[in-house]
């Protein structure tokens, strides 16, 4: 039977932390390493690292844009940088650049200015896709309007066009996997593909979308996509990653840890898909309770996912 859409909600926000929290651990490794280790994406999912499962930067600000959509109904970007000053916490890891633009946010300096020109042109990193999750929950039911709403909330760290597109594209991912009843992988990559203006993403969709699922494509294809912390070689990946499993959240997000690179993000950025589609039940429950719960942890989320909902409801 179909997930309920709170549990598509709870499904992809959770999707995300434990992604990034089971990915965290790995994060810079070398896929020869993590392999070593973790032979296969099962034994990783049924083996997790024994300390608790604790997210990153990814959950956080993804937290962040969350909170906005829940207050304001919409990104509103003095509103989003206020939720980023109040959730920072450096020892969660930040991208280098992005720590300087929060931190300049932190201080009430021009963090503008920062967010142009710190990076030529602006940062392309893979931080506005893996806290645009939300907003592509939020807005499944108008692409035109997910597609605006993910560039705000871009903005105020990542004004590069591809930064912007990757997180775009994220979202959109996420708002159809969120309604769909069952997976058809043309019409899902021809959404996709319609909304892109870049080769950096039209043509590795191109390609993603000729792969079929594990089993009858080799897994080691997700390589193809890249495994680094900008967003031109990560959210594809995350997006394939799904895409090879779409019935299965283990392996959606045990085979993107398994790349190596950077396995918090791309793994948050495809649980989220993953979770939005198959809904929380998917989550195997010894990684939901193994995930931290402080007072912004699963339980927090679970809260937060029922807001979101409830805000997406009157729009
Ligand atoms: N920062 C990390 N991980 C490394 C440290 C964590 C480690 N576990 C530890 O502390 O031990 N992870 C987080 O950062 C990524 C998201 O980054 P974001 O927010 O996009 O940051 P930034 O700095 O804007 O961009 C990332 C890098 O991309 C390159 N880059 C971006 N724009 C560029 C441009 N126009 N020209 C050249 N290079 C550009 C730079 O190297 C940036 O530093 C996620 O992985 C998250 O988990
Ligand atoms: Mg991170
Ligand atoms: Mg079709
Ligand atoms: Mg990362």
């Amino acid at each position: 039977s179909q997930p309920t859409i709170e549990s598509r909600f709870e499904g992809c926000l959770l999707g995300l932390a434990v992604g990034d929290a089971l990915g965290a651990p790995f994060e810079g490794m070398s896929a020869d390493d993590i392999a070593q280790r973790y032979p296969s994406a099962q034994d990783l999912i049924e083996n997790p690292p024994p300390e608790e499962l604790c997210y990153t930067d990814d959950t956080q600000m993804a937290i962040g844009v969350a909170e906005t959509l829940v207050k304001c109904g919409r990104i509103n970007e003095r509103e989003l940088c206020k939720r980023f000053v109040a959730n920072y916490s450096p020892e969660r890891g930040y991208g280098a650049g992005a720590k300087i633009v929060l931190e300049a946010m932190v201080d009430e300096r021009d963090h503008k200015v920062l967010a142009a020109n710190h990076f030529p042109g602006g940062s392309f990193g893979n931080g506005a896709a893996m806290r645009v999750a939300p907003v592509g929950l939020m807005f499944r039911h108008d692409h035109e309007r997910l597609w605006r709403e993910a560039r705000l909330s871009a903005l105020p760290t990542h004004v590069h066009p591809l930064g912007i597109e990757g997180a775009q594209l994220l979202a959109l991912a996420v708002g159809i996997a969120s309604t769909i009843e069952a997976f058809d992988r043309d019409d899902f990559f021809a959404s996709l593909a319609e909304k892109c203006q870049s080769q950096d993403y039209t043509d590795p969709l191109r390609k993603a979308s000729l792969l079929s699922d594990v089993g009858a494509s080799d897994v080691r294809d997700l390589a193809l996509f890249g495994n680094g912390i900008e967003a031109t070689s990560s959210v594809v990946t995350a997006i394939a990653a799904f895409a090879m499993s779409p019935n299965s959240y283990d392996a959606t997000i045990g085979n993107a840890i398994l790349l190596g690179g950077d396995t918090d993000t791309i793994a948050a950025m495809a649980g989220a898909i993953s979770g939005a589609y198959l809904g929380i039940t998917a989550i195997p429950f010894h990684l939901l309770e193994h995930l931290e719960d402080q007072e912004q942890g699963a339980s927090y989320l679970q809260i937060l996912a029922s807001k979101l909902r409830a805000a997406h409801e009157k729009i």
